[in-house]
């Protein structure tokens, strides 16, 4: 490997990047300083790494959407100098930076942060097999006065391609960005091209549907561009029967920020509503004979923060109480009603309320719990229960479900609006390692079904574990085993009624460094699949 080589190529290309015809609001200035501040973002290791302090007139990062990005004055910065990201008009717009040379690799993401927006995010974006899938790294708390700190690692898959790492944010108020840095952690190995892959003939493989037919249906999460490849969608038309959409069902997707601004006081009550973004989803389900759980409404992340001020004004005065209520109200009426009437029966369970429970416990203080008060949960049942149709069974859905403090919270809150014949059914989500004790897993698991009389659904499974040793098999193991479990209490009377998978392949999960899935990114089977298959036919020792 030609070390040598790696950097003059990343220099031209964050040289591409900076000087190209991007759209970047970056003031021009002499040759002199604008090669000083690209050289300090190639390593002095000769490793790819991008580091920028903003300090010159240059930088690599281009804009990403309809924002604009300049280096600009910022006394709160370190040095006085201050990326500025402007213009944002959906979440995802922001600054991106081309990140090629770390394919295969792990990388350590830091940046400062200052906005109005409550938090920003560092995500990657890249491209396997077709699939684009967009993963966070980090989350950074954000206020407008001082920067904030974060940092995250991510595994970017020797298959990928079109890498970028960004910044974003639910919010659309203009960002500050200073010291941002992408490195390689451990060892640095340099892939020229992604690694060549051909699909895997998937037609010979048993289907995990049919296996647990008679137990629960078998789910998995999808995106829109999964379903235009036919690899992708021969394999999940021959394994799962219910999907679950794995970005686009969510309040950000569905909250029409511009068309709401345009007359807030006609849309006071009711911001306006978009249904667009998951139709090519739906779509398939219907057409396959497959039933959706719609994820989710009612929700702290992934729901953009304007909702919750009177005047859709972030930073200004949030709503009051009934104001919420009304919005909360019509939301879950909107979205009840629109699904029903388009695609009628098509939508089995509604995660109602997602990740109320604070991982520090009690109710977590999302703006819902900050504008309604802490009956914010119960109200949102309450309304979904009087708009959904009657084949829709409602779940509150969250992770870390299963550890006792959590469940304590859970089972506190839910009580009484499963007294008031309010919830279905109970989503644990399972995230999980292959360390997690599954007795005590089960354990939690019936016990949501006893206390609150509700069935259950396994909403978001994946089985995270690192590459050593045997681990394939390992992981293969505990799959085998979680299924086992959960057919022997199926078999026992608890209702579990689906399992859903949190994706399709290891390469494009959101814990794609921690393999957690049961598909290589060639969709050729992994241990774990035959684990999972096993889990019905053969009994636990
Ligand atoms: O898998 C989703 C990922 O693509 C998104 O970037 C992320 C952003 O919040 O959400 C992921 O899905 C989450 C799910 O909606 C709720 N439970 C946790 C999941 C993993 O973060």
């Amino acid at each position: 490997m030609n070390i040598k080589k790696i950097s003059a190529v990343l220099l031209c290309m964050l040289m591409l990047s900076a000087c190209g015809t991007t759209g970047n609001t970056v003031t021009p200035d002499s040759a002199a300083e604008t090669s000083s501040a690209l050289t300090e973002t190639v390593s002095k290791n000769d490793i790819p790494e991008i580091k920028e302090n903003f300090s010159g007139n240059e930088t690599a990062a281009r804009t990403r959407g309809s924002a604009a990005v300049q280096l600009v004055d910022d006394a709160a910065a370190s040095d006085g100098r201050a990326m500025f990201i402007s213009g944002r008009q959906e979440s995802w717009n922001g600054a991106e930076y081309p990140a090629e040379l770390f394919r295969g690799n792990e990388i350590e993401v830091s940046g400062s942060f200052r906005s109005s927006n409550p938090s920003i995010r560092v995500s990657v974006q890249y491209t396997v097999m077709g699939n684009t899938c967009y993963n966070g790294v980090f989350t950074v708390e954000t206020n407008n006065s001082t920067y904030s700190s974060g940092d995250g690692n991510f595994t970017i898959p020797p298959s990928a391609e079109n890498i970028l790492v960004y910044i974003e944010s639910d919010n659309l108020e203009d960002i500050y960005a200073d010291e941002f840095q992408v490195k390689i952690k451990g060892e640095y190995t340099y892939l020229a091209k992604p690694a060549e892959l051909g699909f895997a003939d998937t037609s010979d493989y048993p289907s995990l549907k049919d296996t647990y037919s008679e137990y629960f249906r078998i789910g998995a999460a999808i995106s829109p561009a999964l379903l235009e490849k036919p690899e992708y969608t021969e394999l999940i038309k021959a394994q799962f029967n219910s999907v679950t959409m794995e970005n686009n069902m969510k309040p950000e997707a569905i909250f029409d920020h511009q068309k709401t601004i345009s007359d807030p006081d006609k849309y006071m009550e009711c911001p306006a509503l978009r249904f667009d973004r998951f139709k090519s989803e739906l779509d398939f389900a219907r057409d396959n004979g497959m039933t959706v759980r719609g994820h989710t409404l009612v929700w702290h992340s992934q729901t953009p923060n304007w909702i919750f001020y009177k005047d859709y004004k972030v930073g200004g005065e949030l709503a009051d109480r009934e104001l919420m209520l009304k919005r909360m109200e019509n939301y879950i009426k909107s979205v009840m009603e629109w699904t029903t009437e388009n695609y009628p029966g098509l939508i089995s369970a509604w995660d109602v309320v997602n990740e109320a429970a604070a991982d520090e416990g009690g109710m977590r203080k999302s703006l819902w719990y900050e504008t309604i008060g802490d009956d914010y949960i119960s109200k949102a049942f309450e309304f979904a229960r009087k708009y959904a149709p009657e084949d829709a069974k409602l779940f509150y859905n969250d992770y870390n479900s299963y550890m006792t403090g959590k469940q304590k919270d859970i089972l506190e809150f839910l009580k009484p609006i499963a007294e008031a014949g309010n919830i279905d059914g109970m989503g644990m989500q399972t995230h999980i390692n292959t360390d997690i004790n599954p007795t005590m897993y089960m354990i939690a698991l019936k016990k949501y079904h006893t206390e609150l009389g509700v069935e259950i659904n396994i909403t978001e499974l994946d089985v995270g574990t690192q590459k050593k040793g045997d681990w394939e098999k390992v992981q293969g193991d505990y799959y085998r085993d979680y299924m086992q479990r959960l057919v022997e209490l199926r078999k026992d009377g608890v209702p579990i009624t689906s399992v859903t998978l949190w994706g399709v392949t290891d390469a494009l999960s959101w814990r794609a460094g921690e393999f957690p899935l049961l598909f290589n990114a060639d969709l050729s089977k992994k241990p774990a699949f035959d684990g999972m298959i096993e889990g019905a036919t053969v009994s636990r020792s």
